[in-house]
């Protein structure tokens, strides 16, 4: 483990430079650009297991997992091997294969109330295909989002809560017709009198509620306990809407069912994408039956993919997959981010740092507030030390850990990752809080 020096990465900051010349922000990708922690982006060169290696040469212990996808760890042998002779027979051939029907079928087999299921190329078009699902099957134009959700990069759901509590949205990109934006409806997380507020204002109006079962870009947070999804689940029951659970991010990450087996409450369609892939660009979205014949070329809801269900990508979502189903898999990866976790938060009282966590399986996150506890966007946005975030994070590359670089994001801990990885991070959180506090 390097000391707690500041680290060489003079390449990084060269890369970095060449890359803002000719990428906007110098990536492919907001987040990546360091924004709300400062910083210089590590260009990373490769990544073995539960670490990754920038292009000087530093060495991390890392928790963002490609935001997800690793959750084997990288580079797993099997699945490398799978891809690669995968290619040698073809990269993608614009037409059907048979190992669309194999792991249509796993995915089918895994997650419950998938029965017909698409491949899209990314979690962004799985949820637009979905909305658009629900829009064509229930014949109803608005829909209900949450503060804080995020479900990709469509312009229905670049939208904030305007003032007060639950009321249309507003566009939160330039470039989202605000005619557009008004159908989307936006509540806070928990807050069940907002939704049903939404419902009676809109009255036969609203396609379909769209949530992160186990919302991870807020940071974690639990919609689980408090009876808010069965909540979610009964009215759109009642009202005629669909209910849609985006689990993205929470598929085969917080069991090998996603987050509808672990809770066991049924949505009505589910979008998948990152692990899914094993790191290969591969969303998906399914669900009953008589929904999903809606979409083309069974049904008028038109969806179309010049690179869906490329052989390449499907093997490496079937290599990836079919490790999940191991005896004892998710107990294990359980197991170490919980000591993780108690492991960082023990530190932080230790250095006098407020902080509270949330973790969900093999998601988490640390969230430096006074708060009790962190349960809608607000709780962050309004009583999170963000700076003090940043501060942590740099602090904390420094010591050879990679942390999602914002208190928005979720911290992933995959099967590479060891005790001793997770004893080592806990040592470097003691030390990086130390120079922080001081
Ligand atoms: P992609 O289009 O990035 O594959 O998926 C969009 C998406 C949809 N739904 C959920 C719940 C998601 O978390 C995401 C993407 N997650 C972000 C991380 N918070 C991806 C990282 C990034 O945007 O670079």
């Amino acid at each position: 483990m390097p000391s707690n020096q500041q680290q060489n990465i003079q390449q990084s900051e060269a890369d970095f430079a060449a890359a803002c010349k000719i990428l906007p922000g110098g990536v492919n990708s907001p987040v990546r650009a360091f924004k709300s922690v400062g910083g210089t982006p590590r260009f990373l060169a490769s990544a073995v297991g539960s670490h990754v290696q920038d292009v000087d040469g530093n060495d991390y212990i890392d928790y963002v997992g490609s935001w997800g996808p690793m959750i084997l760890g990288h580079a797993h042998p099997d699945v490398v091997k799978g891809v690669q002779q995968t290619a040698e027979l073809g990269m993608s051939f614009g037409a059907p294969c048979e190992l669309e029907i194999e792991l249509a079928e796993l995915v089918i087999d895994m997650v419950p109330s998938i029965e017909v299921v698409r491949f899209v190329n990314s979690g962004s078009e799985a949820t637009m295909s979905a909305l658009r699902l629900a829009r064509g099957f229930t014949g109803r134009d608005k829909f209900i989002k949450f503060d804080g959700g995020y479900h990709g990069h469509a312009d229905g759901f670049l939208v904030k809560a305007g003032s007060g509590a639950a009321t249309f949205g507003e566009p939160d990109s330039a470039g989202v017709p605000a005619d557009y934006a008004k159908l989307t409806l936006t509540a806070p997380f928990n807050d069940f009198a907002a939704i049903k507020r939404l419902f009676a204002e809109n009255k036969n109006e609203i396609a379909c509620i769209i949530v992160e079962p186990v919302p991870g870009n807020t940071g974690v947070m639990d919609l689980y306990s408090s009876g808010f999804l069965q909540q979610l689940r009964d009215l759109c029951t009642a009202e005629g809407a669909l209910l849609i659970f985006d689990e993205v991010m929470c598929g085969f990450r917080v069991g090998a069912g996603g987050a509808q087996q672990r809770f066991g409450i049924m949505p009505d369609l589910t979008c998948l994408g990152k692990i899914i892939g094993g790191g290969l660009p591969v969303g998906a979205y399914g669900g009953r039956e008589d929904i999903m014949r809606q979409i083309s070329p069974d049904g008028p809801v038109y969806q179309a993919g010049t690179l869906s269900g490329n052989p390449l990508a499907m093997r490496a979502g079937l290599e990836t997959l079919t490790r999940l189903r191991a005896a004892g898999f998710y107990e294990e990866l359980e197991r170490k981010t919980t000591k993780l976790v108690a492991g960082l938060l023990d530190g932080c009282k230790a250095a006098g740092v407020p902080a509270v966590a949330n973790q969900v399986g093999a998601m988490f996150t640390v969230f430096f507030t006074e708060l009790d506890s962190v349960n809608c966007c607000s709780d962050v946005s309004e009583h999170c030390d963000l700076a003090f975030f940043g501060k942590f994070f740099n602090a904390m590359l420094d010591e050879g850990v990679y942390l999602a670089p914002s208190q928005y994001e979720a911290g992933f801990v995959s099967a590479a990752h060891t005790d001793e990885d997770i004893d080592a991070t806990i040592a470097a959180a003691g030390r990086a809080l130390a120079k922080v506090t001081t």
